[in-house]
């Protein structure tokens, strides 16, 4: 009889456990590109691009290897626009009773799945180390669900970075070695794909139904399968490892990559896999070509940050999404979507990730995500930006990441503190404030950095929340300290920028 395998966008590994339990001979792999999942969030056109050429390109290997592959392009005259229309019409096409799918990586697929007229049986994602049992079983009974403790356990288990049951080097965590900024920039970054005949036609499509989708969709680059994902592995192995622990918090204008991997793309979508990236990171090490404080920071954001982040995702619901701790209710600026800012740093990020549909860790953490924070922005907004505006978004990692450890809309399931900073942060980690109209040391008056009377505002309006937290404990000390003509001023000029903010204008 018969069987279906559904093989997701982000689904793209050969070993992927669907595939794994299915027989070549009978059953049929149904693969859909469908207007549900490319606009339910309006996607940047390199992010859909990107999905609908590799998944064009996973589909021809797996025939290659002999299997037969139901495949459906966006534009086909059958195409029913969803996942699930998909899987009832190929039940019908090919007389299938029952699907396999590997579990998705959003609570909204795996609802819809469960709900299929035709019975879908969902099984276990184990592209991750963690499994959701582990990760259930790591947190149960913790007042604290902290990465950090997390992450020695990943350490472990995997034996990555490990002499006997000790870390290499005797230290878990060198991110007080990581934090350097940088001037100049000699790493040309990211090998650039030419797009082929696939990647052409994939862009055309996009082209003509997402060109109204904010983003750019040219230059596209990315590599589209695994032995290109694999060759910019190779790539920023040799030239951006061995820098890449010392400037991984530095940003500079016109050099969106600086020393960062680019692979979220291609691991999120399953054309690498994350352990033996780590692995070969490890390798490097051990050759002496990588120093540990760039190859342990690296693997801690792998084994580390990216299997913690979907531990919570999956450990916290569905409704996570819609946590608001704080309050914040602020509507997303349009300077997300690319309307004149002033802000020389919001500028830059934004306009970099119209452009790349990628911006590094600490531009979204450091300058939009700090920003929103600061702003009262409504985290589900922020959330839903997050999600559309870059290539390696997939809710089980951006969640967490925007509503947990970016907005604090959990409430500090994720983290300790909220991670928010005045313009002297930003300046000491860039050189955006050089060519911005605001001046960043200046505490108030017409030229104040807002990041500067901003993070005043969100400290005085949060006190009863975080007052007492013996991190924050410095910052509210200082505060009061403060003159209390200053603060006033402080603040009245902060309340006065948020309303020109909320009116529309371009400050
Ligand atoms: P590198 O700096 O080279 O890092 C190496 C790898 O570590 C990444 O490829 C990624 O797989 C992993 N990693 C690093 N940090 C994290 C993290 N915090 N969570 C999970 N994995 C991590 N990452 C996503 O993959 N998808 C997202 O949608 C996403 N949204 C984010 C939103 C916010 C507000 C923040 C602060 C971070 C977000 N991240 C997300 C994490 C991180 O910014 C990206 O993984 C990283 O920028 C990807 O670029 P890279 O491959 O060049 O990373
Ligand atoms: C991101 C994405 C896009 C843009 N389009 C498709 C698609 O047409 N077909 C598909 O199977 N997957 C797509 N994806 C990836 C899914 O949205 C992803 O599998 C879910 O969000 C779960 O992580
Ligand atoms: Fe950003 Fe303030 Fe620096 Fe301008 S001065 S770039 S707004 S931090």
């Amino acid at each position: 009889m018969v069987g279906l395998i559904l093989v997701l966008g982000d689904q793209l590994s050969p070993g992927l456990s669907a595939l794994r339990q299915a027989d070549k001979t009978t059953d049929v792999v149904v693969m859909a590109e469908v207007l549900g999942e490319a606009s339910y969030v309006p996607h940047h056109p390199k992010k859909i691009a990107f999905c609908f050429a590799a998944m064009r390109k996973f589909a021809v290997a797996l025939q290659a290897q002999g299997w037969t592959v139901a495949y459906t392009r966006l534009d086909d005259p059958d195409n029913s626009g969803s996942i699930v229309g998909e899987l009832i019409r190929r039940a019908a096409e090919f007389g299938a009773p029952a699907v396999v799918a590997t579990e998705p990586g959003e609570w909204r697929l795996i609802a819809a799945l469960a709900e299929c007229p035709v019975p879908v049986r969902q099984i276990s994602d184990d592209r991750f180390i963690a499994s959701h049992a582990l990760f259930e079983g790591w947190a149960e009974g913790r007042k604290q669900l902290r990465m950090e403790y997390f992450y020695r356990d990943m350490r472990r288990l995997t034996g990555l970075l490990m002499e006997g049951d000790e870390p290499s080097g005797g230290q878990w965590n060198y991110d007080h070695d990581n934090r350097k900024s940088i001037r100049v920039m000699p790493f040309s970054g990211p090998l650039n794909f030419t797009p082929d005949r696939i990647v052409q036609e994939v862009l055309d499509l996009v082209s003509a139904r997402f060109g109204a989708h904010f983003g750019d969709l040219t230059p596209f680059w990315f590599a589209t399968d695994t032995a290109e994902a694999g060759q910019q592995l190779d790539h920023w192995l040799q030239y951006g490892l061995p820098f890449y622990g010392d400037f991984q918090d530095a940003m500079l204008r016109d050099q969106p990559f600086m020393y960062h991997s680019l692979i979220s793309i291609y691991i999120n979508a399953g054309l690498l896999n994350p352990l033996e990236v780590c692995h070969r990171v490890e390798q490097e090490y051990r050759a002496g070509r990588a120093p540990l404080n760039a190859v342990e920071g690296f693997i801690r954001q792998i084994i580390g940050w990216r299997e913690y982040m979907r531990g919570i995702y999956f450990l916290s619901g569905p409704d996570y999404v819609r946590l608001n701790a704080l309050g914040h209710s602020g509507d997303l600026p349009a300077l997300f979507w690319g309307k004149p800012t002033k802000m020389g740093c919001m500028g830059e990020v934004v306009k970099q990730t119209k452009e790349q549909a990628y911006a590094h860790h600490i531009q979204r953490l450091m300058i939009t995500g700090n920003f929103a924070l600061l702003a009262g922005i409504d985290p589900y907004q922020v959330h839903e930006w997050y999600l559309a505006v870059y290539a390696d978004a997939y809710e089980w990692v951006e969640a967490p990441n925007v509503i947990g450890m970016s907005q604090f809309a959990d409430g500090g399931l994720l983290g300790s503190k909220p991670y928010v900073s005045s313009g002297n942060y930003i300046d000491k980690m860039s050189d955006y404030c050089g060519a911005c109209a605001y001046k960043v040391k200046d505490k108030t008056g017409p030229d104040a950095c807002p990041f500067n009377t901003l993070y005043w505002h969100f400290l005085d309006r949060h006190r009863d929340r975080f007052r007492a937290n013996p991190r924050m404990g410095n910052m509210y000390a200082t505060w009061d300290r403060m003159d209390a003509d200053k603060r006033g001023v402080i603040l009245t000029e902060a309340g006065a920028w948020l309303a020109r903010l909320e009116a529309g204008e371009a400050v």
